[in-house]
């Protein structure tokens, strides 16, 4: 089975899967080893894998690691169209619908679609729309785009719908790494009542309670990096809220 059929599959049984988003630029080598253990120990469903600045050696290297000491599968959710590694065993072909850069939008795939058409990957495309998390974030000034306002929950719900018609397979809704505030839930809840595709939601969320909230709230997949990054004990806790949640799809 392909990933993307497993969460179609995990979202129809109202089932939420966990993401530990790494950024090898961000984790220093000795702590990918606990963070693996952790994630090993707590079930946590896929790695994704990325950053706005990373370099490759580190990008092989980091899924290396990840493939000698786990059966976690690996997805690149790349910062920029260089980040490109067979070593991985999807990749997220993220179009930022919330924006207006056109390179963004479809000049990048362009330049890349030959490469990917050959590769070994499973590429899933997603549309990835940037919510405003309080502060101005790495992907905001690297993609010269404007975040959609954190109150505009009808501009993030016609944004997604858009996406689903355009037939992209998910949706990931990001606050940005290291956002202030998390997306809110009453926007989490008008996209995905909105949309029939699976939904991602990351950015900014460091407790539980927060992750358990933006489940319930309709995320399928919750998506967390530097919280983990400053505190990799909080795998466990995050992996056993999320996976407590079950709705009725
Ligand atoms: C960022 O959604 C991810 O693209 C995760 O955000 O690092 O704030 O958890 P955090």
């Amino acid at each position: 089975m392909s990933l993307y059929q497993e969460i179609l599959a995990s979202k129809k049984s109202g089932e939420k899967k966990f993401v530990v988003l790494i950024d090898p630029d961000k984790l220093r080598l000795g702590k990918l080893d606990n963070v693996l253990q952790l994630a090993k120990e707590a079930h946590v469903d896929y790695f994704f894998i990325g950053g706005s600045l990373i370099v490759n050696d580190m990008l092989d290297m980091v899924l290396e690691s990840i493939k000698k000491n786990t059966n976690i599968p690996t997805i690149l959710f790349p910062g920029n169209s260089v980040q490109l590694s067979y070593k991985a065993d999807a990749l997220l072909f993220l179009s930022l619908i919330s924006g207006r850069n056109a390179e963004l939008l479809i000049g990048k795939h362009v330049i890349t679609a030959p490469y990917l058409k050959m590769s070994p990957l499973e590429i899933i495309s997603t549309g990835y729309m940037l919510i405003d998390g309080g502060v101005p974030t790495t992907v905001t000034y690297m993609s010269n785009t404007m975040p959609i306002p954190s109150s505009k929950d009808d501009i993030a719900m016609s944004t997604g719908m858009a996406g689903e018609l355009l037939g992209l397979k998910m949706l990931y809704m990001d606050a940005g790494s290291g956002a202030k505030n998390p997306i809110p839930t009453s926007m989490i809840d008008a996209v995905s009542s909105a949309t029939d595709i699976p939904l991602i939601v990351g950015g900014g969320i460091r407790t539980p309670e927060k992750a358990e909230e933006n489940a319930r709230a309709g995320a399928d997949v919750i998506v967390v990096g530097d919280a983990i990054e400053k505190d990799p004990q909080l795998i466990m806790e995050m992996s056993a809220a999320i996976h407590s949640v079950k709705v009725n799809a």
